[in-house]
Parts: C-alpha cells; structure tokens; sequence
C-alpha cells in the first residue's frame, strides 16, 4: 500500500487518540481541581505504527483490505491508575459516557493471560469529524495499574527481542515478577484509603497555597505596602501552623480583599 494511502488511513486514529488524551487529563484536572481523588493517574495514547498493523494483519491472516474492519487496535489509549480498584471505577465511568460506545471488554485482570499480563481492555466506538463528514471508529483503551504497566512494558520489550523464542529461565523470572506485582497491588489496595488521604490532603493544601500566593501577587500591583506587608506576615505565620482550616480561612479573607480590588485570579489545580 502506497504511504500516503496509510496517511489517509490512519488520520482518524490520530484524531481519535489526540481528542482522547485531551478529554480523559481533562477529567483528571476536573478531578484535582475539586479537590476529588482522581482514579486516573496518567493518560498515554498512540496509534499503530504501519509495520506492527502488517505485523498483527499477517499474524491473522487479515488481507490489507481489511485491515480497519478487522483490527481494532490501531488507536489506542492507556489509562494507568494508582490502585485495582481505579480500574474498575475508570472502567464504570467510561460506560457512563455519551461520546464513546462500548463495544467488548476483556478483563485480563479477573483472567490473568499465560504469559502473566494483566490489563483491562474495552473497545470503544468513537466518532471523529473528517473532511469526509463523521467516521466512527474502534479505539482500544488499555487500564492498569502502574505496577501491572511496569510488567507489561517490559515483558513487551522481551517478547520483542526474543521473539517466539524467550529462554526458558527468562519465562520464569517474568512469571516470578508477575505474581510481585499481584501482591504488591493487593497490598497497596490494603492501605488504599491512607494514600488516598494523605495524597489528597497534600494536594488541597497546594492548591490552597497555590491560590493564596496567586491573589498576594494580584493584590501587589494595586494594594498599599503596609496592607500587604500585614497580610504577608499573617500568611506566613499560618503556613507555620500547618493548619488547613486555617490556610483556607485565610484564601477566603485575602480573596475578599482582592475582590474589593476586583483583582481576583483565576485558581489552578496543581497536580
Ligand atoms: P502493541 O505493540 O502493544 O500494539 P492479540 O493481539 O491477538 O494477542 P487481540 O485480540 O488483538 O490479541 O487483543 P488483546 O488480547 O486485547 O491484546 C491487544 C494488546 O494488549 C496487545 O497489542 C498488547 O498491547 C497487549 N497485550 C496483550 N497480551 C499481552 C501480553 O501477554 N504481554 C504484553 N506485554 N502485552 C500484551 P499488540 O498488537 O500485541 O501490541
């Protein structure tokens, strides 16, 4: 097939992967910016390169005029998330949502493959804008934690270099890592709740400390130097305290006084 033929080809995967990327850290930055746990950690997207589609087409046995029917991988998006219990709630709401359809599931985490790998996949339908009008296309959302991605990358590494002919003792060792990474996730969902609090905790205080050190630099462009030497001093002398109630007390104050000067800014979440 002539490259520009695959230009032609893959552009609405690229489409696809861009706009999903930009939607699902969107819904992580919606998350943090209220101050929620957001189940997704980290978004990583790419389309198939040329070589591994005629790679998977020969494997299959699927003529290249087939190939967009037939192989639904060509987009795909990685969702990779803290605990297994974000898999799901990920997988929840991915179900939930009108701009996608789904279309399978193939819980590789409830079936774990021989190889080892765990993972939760969906393809989802998704429809783009071409010049052509609406094309719906498959994309296939990969969700695991970061542990079970550490697993899966660099098995994938190997499998690459060796082939069908990994040595047996490497097989073994890959197998070992495999059951670590289900005790290490299961472990780490065992103490879910305290990361969560102390990662959201750590979290809201930056924002709050984000925010206030926003407004004090507003406020340094119109309010007079005494006014903002005290609130400087008072913003200091709370911070020592590491008191949250009180940081948060202190944003609404100095937002009020902003707000007198209608130099209020706009708040960012910090990741
Ligand atoms: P790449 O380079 O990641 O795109 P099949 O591909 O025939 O095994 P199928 O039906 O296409 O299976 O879908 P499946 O089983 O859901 O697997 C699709 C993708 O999951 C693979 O794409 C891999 O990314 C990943 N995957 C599946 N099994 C394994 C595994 O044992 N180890 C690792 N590391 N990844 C796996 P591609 O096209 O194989 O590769």
């Amino acid at each position: 097939m002539e490259i520009q033929l695959w230009r032609e080809i893959l552009n609405p995967y690229e489409l696809a992967v861009e706009e999903l990327k930009v939607k699902f850290n969107h819904n992580i930055k919606e998350h943090r910016e209220r101050g929620l746990y957001s189940p997704i950690e980290q978004v990583l997207g790419r389309v198939k390169t040329v070589t591994s589609i005629i790679e998977k087409a020969t494997k299959k046995n699927i003529p290249l005029d087939r190939i967009e029917e037939e192989i639904e991988d060509i987009a795909g998006i990685r969702l990779i998330c803290q605990f297994v219990e974000d898999i799901y709630a990920i997988a929840d709401m991915i179900k939930e949502r009108d701009d996608m359809q789904v279309k399978s599931v193939k819980d590789y985490i409830a079936n774990r493959k021989e190889s080892g790998y765990q993972s939760y996949h969906m393809i989802v339908m998704y429809k783009i804008q071409t010049l052509n009008g609406p094309k719906t296309i498959p994309v296939e959302i990969q969700i695991r934690t970061l542990a079970m991605n550490f697993w899966a990358t660099i098995e994938h590494s190997l499998q690459y270099k060796y082939r069908e002919n990994m040595p047996e003792y490497i097989k073994d060792s890959l197998s070992g890592a495999a059951t670590a990474v289900i005790v290490l996730d299961k472990e780490m969902s065992a103490v879910r709740s305290e990361i969560m609090d102390a990662q959201n905790s750590f979290r809201i205080k930056a924002n709050v400390v984000a925010s206030i050190l926003n407004t004090m630099q507003n406020l340094y462009k119109v309010a007079n130097k005494r006014e903002l030497v005290k609130i400087q001093d008072e913003f200091y002398r709370i911070y020592e305290q590491d008191d949250l109630e009180q940081l948060t007390r202190f944003e609404k104050e100095i937002d009020l006084i902003a707000e007198g000067y209608k130099v209020q800014g706009i708040k960012h979440a910090l990741n």
